[in-house]
């Protein structure tokens, strides 16, 4: 591998573009149906041909590997299913480390919850940073209907686990609710990915 030299990147703090960027990533809700709680709704749009985008990113040039610090922003488009926001999948980290996301533009809401049950939420808005602690499984959810707008960085051996949050889900969900948001219990653990006894 080269030997890393310092650099820096551009920030569209409004689009969330990252220049230059070397990959970048998208997800659809086909890519994380089982996510959301009002299945007949993502059964409605999936059947009716309507496959929303609801996040995109862009990731800087950095090595996922221990000693380094990949960063990437995220762009959540505003919108529902059925009442619930837009939201990325979760995840935990495969080895319990921390990370540091900023706002840049629009207006989020963070859902953290450690493994034995502890959950908390902070608003993810422009010049806000957000710690989440090693052991904290982390989502964020768009609340405005507007694109939100962030930077997150982690260190490069951190590794995603989204099964454990795909098995157990959030304990908390982010609905629409008169113009701004509602943070509700859980119903029920999302629903099972693969299918066992
Ligand atoms: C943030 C960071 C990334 C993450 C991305 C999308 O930018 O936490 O590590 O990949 O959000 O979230 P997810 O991986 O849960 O889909
Ligand atoms: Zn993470």
């Amino acid at each position: 591998m080269r030997a890393p030299r310092p650099f820096r990147v551009m920030l569209d703090f409004d689009t969330g573009s990252l220049t230059p960027y070397t990959d970048s990533f998208e997800r659809r809700l086909s890519d994380m149906a089982v996510a959301y709680e009002d299945q007949d709704a993502v059964a409605g749009l999936l059947s009716a041909g309507q496959d929303p985008v609801i996040y995109t990113g862009y990731d800087a040039d950095v090595p996922h590997a221990a000693d380094h610090l990949p960063f990437r922003t995220t762009i959540i488009n505003p919108g529902v299913i059925g009442s619930e926001f837009f939201m990325t999948k979760g995840h935990h980290h495969r080895r319990d480390t921390a990370e540091i996301y900023v706002g840049m533009s629009g207006s989020g809401l963070m859902i953290m919850q450690t493994r034995d049950g502890h959950a908390r939420s902070a608003e993810l808005v422009p010049s806000a940073a957000v710690y989440v602690p090693p052991g904290w499984a982390h989502r964020t959810v768009n609340v405005a209907d507007t694109p939100l707008v962030f930077l997150a960085a982690y260190p490069g051996d951190a590794g995603h686990d989204y099964e454990s949050v795909e098995r157990l889900g959030f304990s908390r969900r982010v609905h629409r609710r008169d113009g701004g948001y509602e943070l509700r219990p859980a119903a029920a653990p999302d629903r099972e990915f693969r299918a066992g006894p």
